[in-house]
């Protein structure tokens, strides 16, 4: 048996986003994201036709929610505000019901002892502003940045950790790279124009909240999927394993905490004539403010080798002209989303943290496993017991409190996530919560088996193994 203690103050909880739980209701004033919109359009695209205007109903159920989040452990949590519910033409006048809403959401999680942690962005563009580019344009960073201004005067007062955007590099795949995002599309030279304004508009955000003389601590959460070479003395899969991570983890990591892109990164979109279209002061505002704090959402390591294929995803330039994936045979798979489950890859970029970008302080704030099917495993109780997604936990945070132990400023753990969630175009397949929700029965929650043992191996801020 092996005792993994984590520190008093350390931050339990879970993660979510807006559009993911509160669902549109009569009256709200809400305006439509590009995910309202594409679901109009699309609706076949959603797994089993489900819909954002229902996710989780929290809009709704938020008070008795954090009851449940208290019931399994969290002493903070983490959200979105949905910029089309605050403002929703995306620029002008703010929605009083919004801004009642989550006055009362925050109000409350603080009233239960959970800090709030408000992320701005999660996928959501304003559909007002998509029609105009979204990201593309220039002018959707200057409306970003005085919504964040607007939720910063707002909710400054009493949330006191702020994220400017949550995975900020899957917007521009799922949206202009591999199509699993509205607008769908294939154009490299937008995906880079859009990865650029969306660092920049951070970078912004965060001079803004500086000027504005707010006390608490500003950052980003990214996603990092550490790239791992087919085999290590290969030079080739060596470069092709670097250049994935330049594209899909460097490209936000480095101007988040080193206020710079790498160079590497630059001369290869300049040789294909991709870089973007930036302005004069650009340079210094991205290397003046950079974050206090890093959020990692960590679910899958890359693996790659050298390119093989001779396949072409597209006819213009795209990241996978330098690398081909590689699927390592033995690799532990969760086969309902299919990603590789590769705890030690947790420990890995806490340790690049540590030694290659100053030992931010960070915290884990996305890790989860989404399973199909969850209902198989109900007892007599109604309570679904989820074995799995504890030796999940413990596999993944064994290696947290490695890190910790050699010196990481990592400071705290979120699961993905409190209560099972809208999962984009998955909607409910899969299910990543500590607590059930039954969309045949009004969306009724149950906290299962891993949200139970959670809250005591929060309490006794840690476990034995
Ligand atoms: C992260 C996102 C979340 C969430 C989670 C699970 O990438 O930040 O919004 O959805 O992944 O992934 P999915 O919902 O695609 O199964």
């Amino acid at each position: 048996m092996m005792k993994y203690t984590f520190p008093e103050t350390f931050w339990w909880g879970s993660a979510t986003s807006g559009p993911q739980t509160e669902g549109v209701f009569e009256g709200d004033g809400k305006g439509d994201s590009i995910w309202d919109y594409w679901y109009k359009k699309e609706p076949e695209r959603f797994f089993n036709g489900v819909g954002p205007e229902k996710a989780s109903y929290v809009y709704k159920t938020y008070k008795e929610d954090i009851q449940l989040m208290k019931e399994t452990g969290h002493n903070s949590y983490r959200t979105s505000i949905q910029w089309s519910r605050l403002i929703p033409e995306g620029t002008g006048e703010v929605n009083p019901e919004a801004v009642k809403f989550y006055n009362s959401y925050i109000d409350e999680l603080i009233a239960n002892g959970i800090e709030p942690f408000i992320n701005l962005y999660h996928f959501d563009m304003p559909m007002a502003l998509q029609e105009k580019g979204g990201w593309e344009n220039r002018e959707t960073v200057e409306a970003y940045v005085a919504y964040a201004e607007k939720c910063f005067e707002l909710f400054g007062d009493r949330v006191k950790k702020w994220f400017t955007h949550n995975e900020p590099i899957v917007p521009v795949e799922g949206g202009y790279l591999y199509q699993f995002h509205y607008p769908l599309e294939v154009n490299m030279k937008k995906a880079v124009q859009v990865a650029y304004h969306e660092a920049l508009a951070s970078a912004l955000a965060i001079q803004k909240y500086r000027e504005m003389g707010q006390d608490g601590e500003i950052g980003i959460i990214v996603n990092l999927t550490p790239s791992y070479p087919r085999d290590e003395n290969n030079p080739e899969d060596v470069k092709a394993a670097r250049i994935a991570d330049l594209f899909f983890n460097r490209s936000f990591l480095d101007p988040a905490i080193k206020g710079e892109y790498p160079q590497e990164l630059v001369e290869l979109l300049r040789e294909i004539d991709h870089l973007p279209d930036v302005q004069p002061g650009d340079k210094d505002i991205i290397k003046e403010n950079t974050v206090d704090l890093l959020g990692v959402n960590y679910y899958q390591p890359r693996r790659i080798k050298a390119k093989e294929s001779t396949e072409k995803l597209a006819e213009g330039p795209m990241p996978d002209d330098y690398f081909d994936n590689y699927d390592m045979p033995g690799k532990k798979m969760n086969p309902y989303r299919g990603w590789e489950i590769y705890e030690k890859g947790i420990y890995d970029l806490l340790i690049n943290l540590r030694d290659n970008y100053s030992n931010i302080p960070c915290f884990i704030s996305e890790n989860g496993m989404g399973v199909e099917g969850e209902e198989r495993y109900i007892n007599e109780e109604g309570v679904i017991e989820d074995d799995y997604r504890i030796d999940f936990i413990k596999g993944h945070l064994k290696y947290v409190h490695q890190a910790l132990e050699e010196g990481v400023n990592v400071k705290g753990y979120h699961m993905w996530t409190c209560m099972d969630n809208w999962s984009w175009t998955n909607a409910y397949k899969n299910r990543y919560g500590f607590i059930s929700v039954d969309l045949e029965n009004e969306g009724k929650r149950t906290i299962k088996k891993s949200g139970r043992w959670f809250k005591e191996m929060t309490a006794a801020n840690g476990f034995e193994d």
